[in-house]
């Protein structure tokens, strides 16, 4: 699977680029690579069963699963203002993370900071810019209608559901689609349609957002996942030598860098769960969406796995954890033979049978 990416969205001087920056730092320093004016950051996504697995099986490789933050460059007044301009450079995102200024008391634009005001302007820029297009494409299929042309008839059912929900102050990941319907708006990529997490970018005397209540709140209200970031603090932090982190820590009454947590919920945001692959040659996450089955993790590893799939040998990976060697949970009778069709769970460790 192509990179997911995750891009940072937010209010002039929210902090986007902070945050970018923090997830892309190490004791190396920061390490990104740029796609014209963007910057993409691809992090590893800490796992602590994966680690646990490392140290059972001491492998000569070991490769986490990775997921992408992008600091896009807008041009200037593009958020708060031309929603196509929105739409060209944002469409290709997987999802977003949405960063709100949480420190300070004046916003990029030089007023009174409200982070909920905040939060909702942009989502309204979001929903503002799939409108747009709606309303666009349902006039065209009005002309078509006119030319007796009704081959778009249930395109335009499903684009006035959701004209109505927006114009009803919804987010179109909030509106229940069916399969088929949600498969006639998919060439749109609508930006309200995409998962958000939300990122209150907090000042250093709040590196935990105890101040950041409302919004925090706000977010609950509307299902959105929330987390608080210092994006200095984390930019310090991912800079220490890994010795110094924990002491670093400590003085700010942490118990973890933030950027773990926020690595992780991305990682969610996109709506993906990891298999493991393990051996003495390598212990290794895979990437896959919630619901994929056990063909399409083959797929993953090799595309003669899965045109030859027989069986997932599969085991969960706290169980296997629990019992130390693949030997022991086959004996216990805890390796299951899966068939294509299953749906394979986060933390899964699979081994694909195929006649290759
Ligand atoms: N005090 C404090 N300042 C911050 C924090 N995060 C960002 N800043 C400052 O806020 C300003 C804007 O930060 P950026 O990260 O560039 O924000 P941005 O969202 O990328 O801004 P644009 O891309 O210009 O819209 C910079 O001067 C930062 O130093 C923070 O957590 N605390
Ligand atoms: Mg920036």
């Amino acid at each position: 699977m192509a990179a997911l990416m995750l891009y940072l969205i937010g209010a002039r001087s929210a902090g986007k680029t902070s945050v970018f920056d923090a997830l892309s730092q190490t004791p190396a320093g920061p390490h990104y690579a740029s796609k014209g004016a963007h910057r993409l950051g691809t992090v590893k996504v800490p796992d602590a069963r994966l680690a646990v697995l490392r140290d059972l099986f001491h492998p000569k490789k070991y490769i986490p699963a990775e997921v992408t933050f992008v600091d896009v460059a807008l041009p200037p007044g593009a958020v708060g203002s031309g929603f196509g301009t929105l739409n060209a450079f944002l469409g290709e995102a997987d999802a977003f993370a949405l960063v709100v200024q949480s420190f300070g008391e004046m916003d990029g634009a030089g007023k009174p900071l409200n982070p909920v005001a905040q939060l909702d302007s942009i989502l309204l820029d979001l929903a503002m810019a799939d409108l747009e297009k709606i309303e666009r494409r349902i006039e065209k299929i009005e002309q078509e209608l006119k030319r007796g042309l009704k081959q778009s008839l249930p395109e335009m059912e499903v684009l006035q559901t959701c004209k109505t929900a927006i114009e009803a102050g919804q987010a179109l990941r909030e509106v229940q689609l069916t399969t088929e319907e949600l498969k006639r708006i998919s060439s749109f990529s609508f930006l309200s349609q995409k998962r958000v997490l939300v990122v209150a970018n907090t000042g250093e005397d709040d590196p935990v957002g105890e101040k950041c209540g409302p919004l925090r709140e706000s977010c609950e209200a509307k299902s959105l996942d929330f987390l608080a970031f210092c994006a200095p603090l984390e930019a310090e932090i991912a800079g220490l030598p890994p010795e110094d982190q924990a002491g670093f820590l400590a003085d700010y009454g942490l118990d973890e860098p933030a950027r773990i947590r926020l690595i992780q919920a991305a990682y969610r945001t996109l709506d993906l769960i990891s298999f493991f692959t393990v051996g003495p040659d390598e212990v290794r996450a895979w990437t896959i969406r919630r619901g994929d089955t056990a063909v399409i993790a083959a797929s993953k590893i090799h595309t003669d796995l899965a045109r030859g799939f027989i069986r997932a040998e599969t085991v969960a990976s706290s169980t296997l954890i629990e019992m130390q060697t693949l030997a022991a949970c086959r004996e216990a009778g805890v390796l299951r033979l899966e068939g294509k069709g299953y749906g394979v769970q986060d933390g899964d460790v699979i081994e694909i049978r195929a006649s290759v």
